[in-house]
């Protein structure tokens, strides 16, 4: 079949199924094309949230759809590749998050979204990209603030909040390979174009940047910013979010030093047939055993709580 036929069954499949389907911003255009909502960690918790649906077809990866079983656990949850891993998520392991909480009584975690649902249940509060600082400033005082597992992240929230934060040291593969001088070649070519930077990018990639956010908050920012093209810094499937929604303006990618590529390989695992495949059979389904998930979902719930977003 070819992608538009595809695209034609998995619409009919999902109206038959009762299925709503959800697309992280990192996913292929042609995913993005046939999803009910399309965003960042974040907004796909909240959909998830709120659903009617019986089925929640998630085109992201492991972690994320993990979420969307914690938050719905009497909904069917597919996740068309199980293999759509995260490296960084895959980082921090519960059993060294737990002997960190054993090392001390006033720590307080907050676990970037980015992480295995038994790190989560090991967690005082989640945050995404887009709401880590207004999360943070939210603790009180008195404790000992560890981020889990990205470190740049961390790092960047630690800048913006003043607050002395612990970091793990994870990172996320595909950020990591824009460099300062990928990012510097770039900015001669286009003078006039500002750097859109994701807080996972390294340090001094990040000190290069016009703005540094969440690909959620991207979208706002490109929209209201006077100029006309912009460099982006994430990975590659957050062009085509930007292209659909704000077609009058320019999105160049950031080069990377080595590969010349910014696609993630587990969110690209993700493809048309999969999802097809996964209306038809039911399958494959994510599950989190209960106890993890009872556990998960306080921190998780604290996040949609806390949060501005
Ligand atoms: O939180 C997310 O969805 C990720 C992984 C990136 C971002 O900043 O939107
Ligand atoms: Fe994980 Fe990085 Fe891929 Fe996001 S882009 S899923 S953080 S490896």
């Amino acid at each position: 079949m070819e992608a538009s036929q595809f695209q034609e069954e998995i619409l009919r499949l999902k109206k038959e199924r009762n299925a709503v389907i959800l697309a992280h911003n990192y996913q292929l255009r042609e995913i993005q094309e046939i999803a009910d909502y399309v965003g960042d960690s974040l907004g796909l918790a909240y959909q998830a949230n709120r659903t009617g649906a019986d089925w929640i077809v998630f085109c992201g990866v492991h972690f994320m759809a993990e979420t969307a079983k914690i938050l719905n656990p009497e909904k069917k949850v597919l996740l068309p590749d199980l293999e759509a891993g995260c490296s960084l998520a895959d980082s921090c392991s519960a059993e060294e998050l737990a002997e960190a909480r054993r090392a001390s009584d006033r720590l307080f975690v907050v676990t970037y979204v980015n992480s295995t649902a038994s790190v989560k249940a090991l967690s005082d509060v989640i945050c995404t990209s887009s709401n880590a600082v207004a999360i943070v400033n939210r603790i009180p005082s008195e404790y000992e603030i560890l981020f889990v597992p990205d470190q740049n992240l961390g790092e960047w929230v630690r800048q913006q909040t003043g607050r002395k934060i612990r970091l793990w040291e994870g990172r996320c593969y595909v950020h990591v390979e824009f460099t300062h001088a990928s990012l510097s070649r770039m900015r001669q070519l286009h003078p006039g174009a500002p750097i859109v930077a994701h807080p996972e990018c390294d340090a001094a990639v990040r000190m290069l940047a016009d703005e540094i956010c969440s690909t959620e908050k991207m979208v706002g920012f490109c929209r209201k910013s006077p100029a006309e093209s912009f460099i982006i810094a994430t990975e590659a499937g957050m062009l085509h979010r930007l292209r659909r929604e704000i077609p009058e303006k320019e999105f160049l990618p950031a080069p990377t030093e080595r590969c010349a590529c910014a696609n993630c390989l587990f969110m690209k695992k993700i493809t048309l047939e999969k999802v097809y495949r996964s209306l038809q059979s039911g399958e494959p389904e994510v599950v989190v055993p209960r106890e993890i998930a009872e556990r998960a979902r306080i921190p998780i719930e604290r996040m949609l709580d806390w949060s501005t977003n």
